[in-house]
């Protein structure tokens, strides 16, 4: 793929309506557009990198038996009018009218769709637990809509159900997904830390929100640093496992603001670990028992008695995250976006030096692309008219995470290789793509 033939409007500086780094990098790297309040499109380049996280939250929902469906985003207020919540939703709620006078809605959240799936067609406890997520648009009319996807009026969530037959097999359920969140987010190479919060609209007395360190992020939290020490590796998916793990992080005191108390903080954290900070919420898991379940009538038959199913409904900000990362990661002072390699839009761009009279430099950068792609690397060329320095600049800019070079420098079989923040080094092509396909790996 040439880069100019690329839809990518890159602006030559930060628009002036943007107030934080990823919202302001997001419109300057033409990753996406605003198209009303707090409702954007996804041009090429931003598409792609949503869509390389979404890649990775669907395998990590896979990885622990969870099923994928997909439900609509239209909604009838009916089944919102049995949970009871149709009237507490609010004016976040989008409400709609169709052709028939009908009261439908564009899903904020999806509780009572997925209970009212499950209520028609399980009836044997035999059958559970059920784990089914879906990664759709969900649609908040929030007050404030600001800092780009961050807060936005439609964003792309994966949201995840499970269903089972006594707290205790729930609580199994809700620590696959809290396993999955670590990791997860550990792919996408963020620190995310799972810290007791409030439960909201959604409700029940049990949630977690797994929230990463940025200054410009809308949640306070209060901790001890040594959470982060806990580590996830070991887990097994085993009952026993999943429950040390959540204990070990419940060791440590770490709350978002609305359920801080300072006494508590001040008693349980000495104060050399005392942290108290910003950050964004990029997953937000609960557990809320019969809350759905029994005014929507969902049961099963266990052993001759109707059992409510118990609940639990676990949230990824899947849009979110993109911006979530470029905040976590932007380096400044280099203007340089570093991407995972996992998500970056392109992996390697190659930058033939053009020369009007000489096509010998293009040639190579199509031979090039031609063997990085039979090595599943996704390339790029560059094949504007444009010095070096100034395209070194953009793809560091944009952050394509490998680049290479071809011009007076590079002789014989070799090629200037250049891994972002490292030193350049003169390398035949068949090192490259070892390197890069190694860092694919360790990702
Ligand atoms: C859990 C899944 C829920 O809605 N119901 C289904 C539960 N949780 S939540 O915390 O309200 O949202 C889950 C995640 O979605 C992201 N998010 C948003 N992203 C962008 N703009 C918004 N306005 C917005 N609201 C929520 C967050 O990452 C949140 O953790």
């Amino acid at each position: 793929m040439l880069f100019s033939k690329l839809f990518i409007p890159i602006l030559k500086n930060n628009p002036s309506e943007a107030v934080i780094k990823s919202h302001q990098l997001m419109l300057r790297t033409g990753m996406i557009k605003q198209s009303s309040a707090g409702i954007y499109s996804w041009l090429p380049l931003g598409f792609k990198v949503m869509k390389k996280i979404e890649q990775i939250v669907r395998e990590e929902q896979d990885r622990i038996g969870a099923q994928e469906i997909l439900m609509p985003t239209i909604q009838s207020s009916e089944i919102w009018k049995e949970s009871g919540r149709y009237e507490d939703y609010g004016e976040e709620m989008l409400r709609i009218k169709d052709r028939q006078n009908r009261e439908m809605l564009y899903g904020p959240t999806n509780e009572e769709l997925i209970t009212d799936i499950f209520r028609t067609s399980v009836k044997s406890y035999k059958s559970l637990p059920q784990l089914l997520y879906h990664i759709q648009w969900k649609f908040r009319d929030e007050l404030r809509p600001r800092f780009g996807i961050m807060r936005c009026r439609e964003f792309y969530m994966k949201d995840a159900y499970s269903f089972d037959l006594s707290d205790e097999e729930a609580n199994f359920s809700y620590n696959k997904f809290f396993l999955s969140y670590l990791r997860t987010f550990q792919r996408l190479e963020l620190s995310a830390i799972p810290m007791a919060a409030d439960t909201g609209p959604i409700g029940g007395n049990l949630s977690h929100e797994f929230v990463i360190l940025a200054e410009t992020g809308e949640s306070k939290i209060y901790s001890d640093k040594r959470i982060f020490d806990v580590n996830s590796n070991k887990t097994k998916l085993e009952k026993n496992s999943l429950n040390e793990l959540r204990e070990q992080y419940e060791k440590f005191y770490a709350v978002t603001d609305e359920k801080f108390n300072k006494s508590e903080f001040e008693k349980n954290v000495p104060e050399q670990y005392r942290l108290h900070t910003k950050g964004i919420e990029v997953g937000h898991i609960f557990y809320f028992g019969d809350k759905y379940s029994k005014p929507m009538n969902a049961s099963v038959d266990f052993q001759g008695k109707k059992e409510f199913v118990k609940m639990g409904s676990y949230g990824v900000g899947v849009s979110r995250l993109v911006g979530a990362i470029i905040e976590a990661k932007y380096d400044e002072k280099n203007e340089i976006m570093n991407w995972p390699i996992s998500v970056s839009p392109y992996e390697c761009a190659i930058i033939p030096l053009i020369n009007k009279n000489d096509n010998s430099n293009l040639e190579k950068a199509h031979n090039i692309y031609k063997y990085l792609n039979e090595k599943e690397v996704d390339a790029i060329i560059d094949d504007a008219d444009e010095n070096f320095s100034s395209k070194i600049k953009k793809f560091n800019l944009i952050g394509i995470p490998f680049q290479i070079m071809i011009g007076k420098k590079s002789e014989g079989n070799l090629l200037e290789f250049n891994e972002i923040g490292k030193k350049t080094q003169n390398l035949p092509i068949e090192d490259i793509a070892k390197i890069i396909i190694n860092k694919k790996k360790i990702n």
